[in-house]
């Protein structure tokens, strides 16, 4: 038998569990495990305290071991654990939906539940092209994304996704009449900027040329992150989002922002698209609508949009569309005791507070030796470094490792290192995360 088709077998105890987004093997055969949480640290499994300049995956915005969270999922375990949605209903999925109506930017306050980022934006994607058909316009179906894009991982986030990994394995598997934008990320004139970049407005004209290439008639819905996370923090330069919104528009095609990082002050605002001043007509999100502590997502939609589908007969179903776990019960409750935590500690602004320390701070590594690139918005940094001649993402990957034996837990993507602490964080704990990431670059080759 050919041995190098034997499954191998690195260690019995971690075999079973596929991780995912991760090198398995890798991985299990050098395991860091996580095994406690509270405030702003991680222990791992033999003890040791890691500071989390990641906020877990983006998600953790208050920080970890809330107990209110605690108790009201508890609470709400006790006394239902499900509920359905579908034709029948339960307070507190409504009482959510208000309250996040409340928070949202204008006009986008009808609320659709779902249970992660990427259903969140494979909903947002069909209401879209169900919204055209509603209003007479069915053959609205073509979707825009942008190159370097991250939506999820569902065929629809997929296929208007960028990021070339999560796509070239999966082939034909790509939705049909799906287009790209360019990316902003320009090196050459952006290095190095410190908040939003001043050049690259214009690369938002793009979507004319391919509004002209296809016809606005074809075209449902533009999809962009305001600000991209995982292809490794790209920022959109000032003035760009307003003119893609101007461009749809004038064309009558939705805006669809993709807020699964920036929602719930990641940015300084309760959304990206109140710190820019553009609304769109769609707004996905997930991570911190429960600090992280019950999966949930939730899609904002312009009442328009909404109420485009109220027509026709009242017994009719007006939207072919949800999950079993829309709404439940416990997620709902994991839901308001986090945004009672977030307007009671003002966390949905605290990085507007904390942006300019914590911009001085990730610029402080400008100089030292492989960094390309630093770029921050709101709570998010990130420092590229120059990738090993034919081995890209390996500088990153010993940098984040580093990081993570030294007691603090960055992201790397490829070879940028990302960051986006809890919004809890502590200026002393800003500077904790700079001065090991810039110790652990300074002595990597
Ligand atoms: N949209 C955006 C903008 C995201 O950042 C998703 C959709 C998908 O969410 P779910 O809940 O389905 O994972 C995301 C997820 C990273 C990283 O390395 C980012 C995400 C997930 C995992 C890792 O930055 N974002």
């Amino acid at each position: 038998m050919n041995a190098r088709l034997t499954p191998a077998v690195t260690n019995p105890e971690l075999d079973a569990f596929w991780m995912p987004f991760t090198a398995n093997r890798q991985f299990k055969a050098n395991p860091r495990l996580l095994a406690r949480a509270k405030g702003m640290y991680y222990s791992t499994a033999d003890g040791r305290e890691v500071l989390d300049g990641v906020a877990g995956l983006w998600c953790v915005n208050a920080g970890h071991g809330r107990r209110e969270i605690t108790e009201a999922v508890t609470k709400q375990l006790e006394t239902m654990e499900f509920a359905p949605t579908f034709q029948m209903g339960h307070p507190i999925a409504f009482e959510l939906a208000n309250r996040l109506a409340k928070i949202a930017p204008p006009g986008l306050d009808r609320i659709f539940f779902t249970n992660s980022g990427s259903e969140s934006v494979d909903t947002a994607l069909k209401i879209a092209i169900a919204y055209h058909r509603a209003r007479g316009a069915g053959q609205r179906t073509r979707l825009i994304g942008r190159e370097k894009g991250y939506h999820g991982v569902g065929f629809g986030g997929m296929s208007v996704g960028g990021m070339v990994n999560n796509r070239k394995f999966f082939g034909s598997s790509m939705l049909p009449g799906v287009d790209h934008l360019t990316h902003t990320l320009d090196h050459e004139h952006n290095a190095f900027s410190r908040g939003i970049p001043q050049w690259g407005a214009h690369l938002a004209n793009e979507l004319e040329r391919l509004i002209a290439l296809h016809d606005a008639s074809t075209i449902a819905a533009v999809i962009v992150e305001p600000v991209a996370g995982s292809a490794g923090v790209v920022l959109p330069p000032a003035g760009y989002l307003k003119r893609l919104r101007e461009i749809c528009d004038k064309h009558d095609i939705l805006l669809i922002f993709d807020e699964v990082i920036t929602g719930f002050g990641r940015v300084g605002k309760a959304f990206a698209a109140l710190a820019f001043d553009v609304t769109p007509d769609l707004i996905t999100t997930a991570k911190g609508l429960t600090n992280g502590a019950i999966p949930m997502g939730a899609v904002f939609s312009q009442r328009k949009i909404y109420d485009a589908f109220m027509q026709g007969p009242e017994n009719s179903i007006e939207l072919f569309h949800g999950y079993t776990y829309s709404a439940h019960p416990v997620a709902c409750a994991a839901a308001l005791a986090t945004q009672d935590i977030y307007a009671k500690e003002g966390l949905l602004t605290r990085a507007a507070a904390l942006s300019a320390p914590w911009e001085n701070a990730v610029h402080s590594l400008r100089g030292l030796p492989h960094v390309i690139d630093i770029r921050n918005y709101g709570l998010i940094g990130a420092v590229e470094l120059e990738p090993r001649p034919g081995k890209p993402g390996a500088r990153g990957f010993d940098v984040f490792l580093k990081c993570f034996e030294r007691g603090v837990m960055v992201r790397q993507t490829g070879d940028t290192i990302a960051m986006a602490p809890p919004l809890v964080i502590e200026p002393k704990q800003i500077e904790r995360i700079v001065e090991t990431l810039g110790a652990v670059i300074r002595e990597t080759d």
